[in-house]
């Protein structure tokens, strides 16, 4: 690691720790909105003080897990040129865990499932460059080895992420349709063959403004066609008592459930119960 800054082991101001704690009231359209389509935008879920102090650390994070790397973005994989990804900074720095484990957020990312409870997964940041390439169309529950049908990730723009910027894009509805083909964003990237819909929703974000979407929802984000940093970070929950899977494309190999065997209940240092 290089570039430690001391804002990411400083304590949260009581100001932030309290709104990272306060609940954001969700109305049953938006769920319904949630539960018909497999995601959902909401607005100013992040705001005033608390947004720009988690933009500070969470750029702080990403710098000092980032900052020796001095390549092009064209020296980069195909990959990389996607955006800089930065998992599990809450594990190395305090400032960021008490973001990722916000009851604000883990609050919508429950009451959306309608689950009763639910855990971390990982956070990641992803920040992609002045000029990243597309982020390729996948399903992200093909890379976890999890059996539910309930995980969720919540996409939050750091800054205002409209269209040219690489803001995300859903195809609705394909959260019903089961974990299909695996879709190799890192060596091969391609629509699966059995990819019916082809209708995507774009969703343009203000800075603390969030995107939910399931596991099982078909994703991709646009280019970044602009010179400046598209700042986005992302916590992915999952459904309280779900269990370890090692069946069909999903990927096996993953921190959060080393040394699980299939059917064991996820519940291990990683992945804590949030709400
Ligand atoms: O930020 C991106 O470019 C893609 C994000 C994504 O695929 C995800 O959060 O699941």
């Amino acid at each position: 690691m290089s570039d430690q800054n001391p804002i990411l082991f400083e304590k949260t101001p009581e100001s932030i720790l309290e709104f990272y704690n306060t609940p954001y009231k969700l109305n049953d359209v938006q769920i319904i909105e949630y539960q018909k389509n497999g995601f959902i935008k909401l607005p100013n879920v992040l705001e005033g003080e608390a947004l720009n102090y988690s933009r500070k650390i969470i750029t702080a994070a990403v710098n000092a897990r980032t900052g020796h790397d001095k390549r092009t973005l064209n020296e980069k994989s195909q990959y990389e040129q996607s955006f800089k990804q930065c998992g599990y900074l809450c594990w190395d720095y305090p400032a960021v865990k008490d973001y990722v484990f916000g009851k604000r957020f883990a609050g919508i990312a429950r009451d959306l499932m309608k689950v009763n409870g639910v855990r971390l997964w990982h956070d990641q940041a992803l920040y992609k460059e002045p000029g990243g390439r597309l982020t390729d169309c996948h399903q992200d529950e093909s890379y976890w080895p999890i059996n539910s049908e309930n995980t969720i990730t919540m996409w939050m723009a750091l800054v205002d992420v409209p269209e040219v910027k690489g803001c995300m894009r859903f195809i609705p509805n394909t959260h019903k349709i089961g974990v299909r083909e695996y879709v190799d964003i890192f060596n091969n990237p391609h629509m699966p063959e059995t990819m019916e819909y082809q209708i995507r929703t774009v969703v343009p974000l203000r800075a603390g403004d969030v995107t939910f979407h399931s596991g099982l929802t078909f994703h991709e984000a646009n280019p970044n066609k602009t010179d400046e940093m598209r700042e986005a970070m992302t916590v992915i929950y999952f459904e309280d008592g779900a269990v370890y899977s090692d069946e069909d494309a999903r990927s096996k190999d993953h921190k959060s459930c080393w040394g699980l065997k299939p059917g064991d209940i996820i519940d291990t240092q990683y992945t804590p119960k949030l709400i």
